[in-house]
């Protein structure tokens, strides 16, 4: 019987500060989280969806049951957002990382520019990742909870375009706090690990 559990975050309230701050991971983390982990104890038990991993919950209730969809996919997503997040302006990228970005997506620059835009482009709410697929880096945008394993793609890196993601700390302004995200808040050496792991 599954039963889903809110991880601690890897960092303290104010880690990512000024870049996001304790009051957005409070609200995001402690409720918003915390809702989809409630909701989806409650809809899995109530629809019999307690076989399997939550990956495969994930992908057997995609298009087949929303409120179980919704909620898991959702408590997927958020320990991914957590656990690529840290406080690191002017980072280096791992090399290995960086040499394969280079390989499939031209530049460092370029893959920053169409994170961002991916990130722009989800009308409404949703998240932009970079994605493995096939052996190959992408840069996609999903919907609201869809996380990118329901497509065949392995998230490496992903972005929550929610508002209530940015609201408090960037109002309305979403491209300001992509730009923000991908320049000081991405832990690169974990990105580089999943890469590694999945090549
Ligand atoms: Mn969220």
């Amino acid at each position: 019987m599954i039963n889903l559990e809110l991880p601690d975050l890897p960092y303290s309230k104010d880690a990512l500060a000024p870049y996001m701050s304790a009051e957005t991971l409070e609200l995001h983390h402690d409720k918003h989280h915390m809702a989809y982990v409630t909701n989806g104890n409650k809809f899995i038990k109530e629809n019999n969806f307690n076989e399997g991993s939550i990956e495969e919950i994930v992908k057997n209730s995609y298009n087949n049951n929303a409120p179980v969809f919704n909620n898991v996919s959702q408590h997927l997503n958020h320990m991914h957002f957590w656990g690529v997040m840290k406080n690191n302006p002017n980072a280096k990228i791992p090399s290995e990382l960086e040499n394969k970005i280079k390989e499939d997506l031209g530049s460092v620059d370029s893959m920053k520019e169409a994170f961002i835009n991916a990130g722009i482009g989800q009308f409404g709410s949703g998240w932009c990742w970079l994605v493995l697929n096939n052996n190959k880096l992408e840069i996609t945008k999903t919907p609201n909870a869809e996380n990118p394993i329901v497509h065949g793609h392995i998230p490496l890196l992903g972005c929550d375009v929610w508002e209530h993601s940015y609201y408090v700390d960037y109002r309305n302004r979403r491209p300001e706090y992509l730009k923000a995200f991908v320049d000081n808040l991405v832990n690169w050496e974990k990105v580089s690990e999943e890469l590694s792991k999945n090549l």
